[in-house]
């Protein structure tokens, strides 16, 4: 296992995104900070959902388009950043089978991957599997380097980023690409804003409990005293931005005491937090971002109903 992220990093990164955040006007929070071992349990629940089409879509696209993922590319090297359930990479290794040799899953929390990185090994004798832990904002630069590799970055996650960050982001993969190195990016797409803000508010109410566990995690890691019942969960479509964004508001008056940080923090009735973007792309912006970073699409698909894509981008 590579590591180029420690607990302690991952700790002063908590801190400064937090103090950060909470006295920032208006008051943010990062969406990475969902994923401890609740938030990733809720998150697999949310994917099960009638309502969260994400998931099921890429995977219907996955399905119908890793034979030709796997000719184009011809890839030796499959990186895999934000190492995710496991099956949509067991559909690519499944198809890449004839020229992989090595398998890297890329993730902040190294006991998540050590666990799927033993069950792929197992399934697959012969592929080399390389664990890395690390930021892959921070650390692109470090991921380890080969000839033809295919870059994943899948599940929609690229949405999470603002614009800036986004094309920060593409140009800095862009740089650590050669010729023969492909990208395949999963986006999620523009669509009726109904089935989008259903898709972040689902009925039983599994999003509103993943949103409101960014605050269980700040009470544990920071010794915060934020009382969930006192928030509630907001999902909107910013239409102007096309994007989704989760919010927390505040259902009364209330300060909040972050001991960790020696923090105190008021909260009007009704405030509201942004605690994620989730963006919705359409192909011609997807083209023109990768354009800027450098790259060209050299494939590009939907799923039947239109609702998800994945491109296939190269240097
Ligand atoms: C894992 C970032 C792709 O933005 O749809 C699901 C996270 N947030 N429901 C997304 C999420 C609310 C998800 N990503």
């Amino acid at each position: 296992m590579d590591r180029f992220l420690t607990a302690d990093d991952l700790a002063k990164t908590l801190r400064q995104d937090v103090r950060e955040g909470l006295t920032g006007t208006p008051k943010t929070l990062p969406p990475k900070w969902f994923y401890d071992e609740r938030g990733s349990a809720l998150f697999e629940e949310i994917t099960k959902l009638e309502e969260y089409y994400p998931t099921r879509r890429e995977r219907e696209i996955l399905e119908a388009r890793a034979p030709e993922i796997a000719a184009v590319t011809g890839a030796r090297t499959l990186l895999e950043l934000g190492a995710g359930s496991g099956e949509k990479t067991r559909l690519l290794l499944g198809a890449l089978a004839g020229t992989l040799s090595a398998y890297v899953p890329v993730d902040v929390s190294g006991d998540f991957l050590e666990e799927a990185a033993a069950g792929i090994a197992a399934d697959h004798p012969g592929l080399t599997v390389r664990t890395v832990v690390a930021d892959y904002e921070q650390h692109l630069h470090l991921l380890p380097g080969g000839e033809r590799r295919l870059i994943a970055f899948l599940g929609g996650t690229i949405g999470n980023m603002p614009p800036a960050a986004r094309i920060g982001f593409l140009g800095g993969l862009r740089a650590t690409m050669d010729d023969g190195d492909f990208l395949l990016l999963g986006a999620d797409l523009v669509k009726d804003p109904g089935r989008l803000v259903r898709a972040y508010d689902d009925a039983a109410g599994v999003t509103a409990e993943f949103n409101k566990n960014v605050l269980h995690v700040i009470d544990r890691e920071l010794d915060a005293d934020f009382d969930t019942e006192a928030f509630e969960h907001v999902a909107v479509w910013n239409e102007a931005e096309e994007w989704i964004e989760m919010r927390l508001r505040s259902l009364r008056d209330q300060d909040v005491r972050v001991g960790g940080l020696d923090l105190g923090v008021h909260f009007a009735a009704g405030e509201e937090m942004r605690t994620e973007i989730s963006a919705k792309f359409r192909r011609e912006r997807l083209a023109s971002e990768l354009g800027a970073a450098g790259m060209e699409i050299a494939g590009f698909w939907t799923d039947e109903a239109g609702d998800f894509s994945l491109t296939l981008a190269a240097p």
